[in-house]
């Protein structure tokens, strides 16, 4: 495996790469253009500025996180074909740079969604929680405020100002698309990208829906065992895989993290490492990444990708705010590096293990 370190740029990041090369085992980079609009292709020249800057500091950019889709994709409206276009001169350009995986999630309106993002854990940290009957209370409409207040001045991946300012646009154009219809239009997508994926030797690793199962009545069609093996044999290259992200499924006890990873190997370009604490179904927070701490058990999924053979990218996720830290929720420094260093012991004991 491959760790890296999810970066989100300069401008927009309170981590440095000088201090990403201190983590142990000195991480690359899961790096994005984040202020390039869905739908446009990725200008060559602030791509290679942005490898410059990630190889001067000694790393490298082989992932990116997230080359988002345009909703003219998802709905399958008429300006698709356009947006298509562009994502492939967006895979080229990255391709002949030398990316390798991409990282993008077919979420309806909404990337990630949680009720808060400041929960106050026992310990004095906090960390984003997601309780239904918060969510359930909320005006879809009006989520934009809440969250971006939340957000401290950070823009949040998926929650883009921009965007938000055109929500009930957005839910509009959602009302006829069932899971059917977005399963087409997924397919549509990769059956156009997929030859150009092959041709530049750049895989495409979907994310699953955070949380795995449906909100604000949209559909969602990455939450499970099923979907996922839909989703692969819509298209069989092995081009069109899959981010594993531990705590995204995980927040549903239907999903045996292990499992998945043993049956969807061959297509796991990409690991997003991370624990949840379950209170009950539909309510969970974000821990720490040390199995004692969570819902899940670390030891088992890092086993699991030792066992398959795990050759693919990991970065840990979602940290909580620790020591004071003042950053991105979910973000910071601090607790991602421990991940880091937790996901490394688990590695090597199980690696050294294996060879007593
Ligand atoms: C999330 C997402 O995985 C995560 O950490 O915060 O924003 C994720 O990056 C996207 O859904 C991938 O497209
Ligand atoms: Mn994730």
């Amino acid at each position: 495996m491959k760790i890296i370190f999810r970066w989100f740029g300069s401008n927009d990041d309170s981590v440095t790469l000088e201090q990403i090369r201190q983590i142990p085992g000195k991480p690359g980079i899961a790096g994005t253009l984040g202020d390039i609009p869905a739908g446009e292709a990725w200008p060559a020249n602030r791509i290679d500025a942005l490898k410059k800057q990630v190889e001067d500091a000694g790393l490298k950019l082989e992932v990116i996180e997230s080359v988002n889709i345009h909703d003219s994709i998802k709905t399958g409206a008429p300006e698709r074909d356009k947006c298509i276009e562009n994502y492939i001169t967006t895979i080229e350009r990255l391709g002949s740079r030398g990316v390798k995986v991409i990282c993008y999630n077919f979420m309806p309106v909404f990337d990630w969604t949680r009720s808060d993002l400041y929960k106050k854990l026992e310990d004095g940290s906090t960390a984003l929680s997601y309780e239904q009957k918060e969510i359930d209370k909320i005006n879809p409409e009006n989520i934009a405020q809440t969250i971006s207040k939340g957000s401290k001045g950070y823009s949040l991946p998926g929650w883009e100002p921009e965007r938000m300012s055109r929500i009930k646009e957005l839910f509009a154009a959602y009302t006829e698309v069932t899971e059917e219809k977005l399963r087409d239009n997924l397919k549509y997508f990769l059956d156009a990208i997929i030859p150009s994926c092959e041709k530049y030797d750049v895989k495409m690793a979907i994310h699953p829906d955070d949380p795995p199962w449906g909100i604000f009545g949209l559909p969602r069609i990455v939450r499970n065992e099923s979907d996922i093996t839909k989703l692969l044999s819509m298209c069989s290259s092995p081009y069109n895989g899959l981010t594993l992200c531990t705590g995204c499924l995980g927040a549903s006890t239907a999903n045996d993290i292990p499992a998945m990873i043993r049956k969807f190997a061959d297509r796991i370009h990409f690991t997003h490492v991370r624990n949840i604490k379950i209170h009950s179904e539909g309510d969970f927070n974000e821990t720490s990444h040390l199995s004692a701490d969570g819902s899940l058990d670390l030891y088992e999924i890092m086993k699991a990708y030792y066992d398959v053979g795990y050759t693919g990218y990991l970065r840990p996720d979602h940290g909580r705010m620790i020591w004071n830290e003042q950053a991105r929720p979910g973000y910071g420094l601090y607790d991602r590096a421990l991940g880091i260093a937790y996901i490394n012991g688990l590695w090597e004991a199980i690696n050294k293990g294996n060879r007593a």
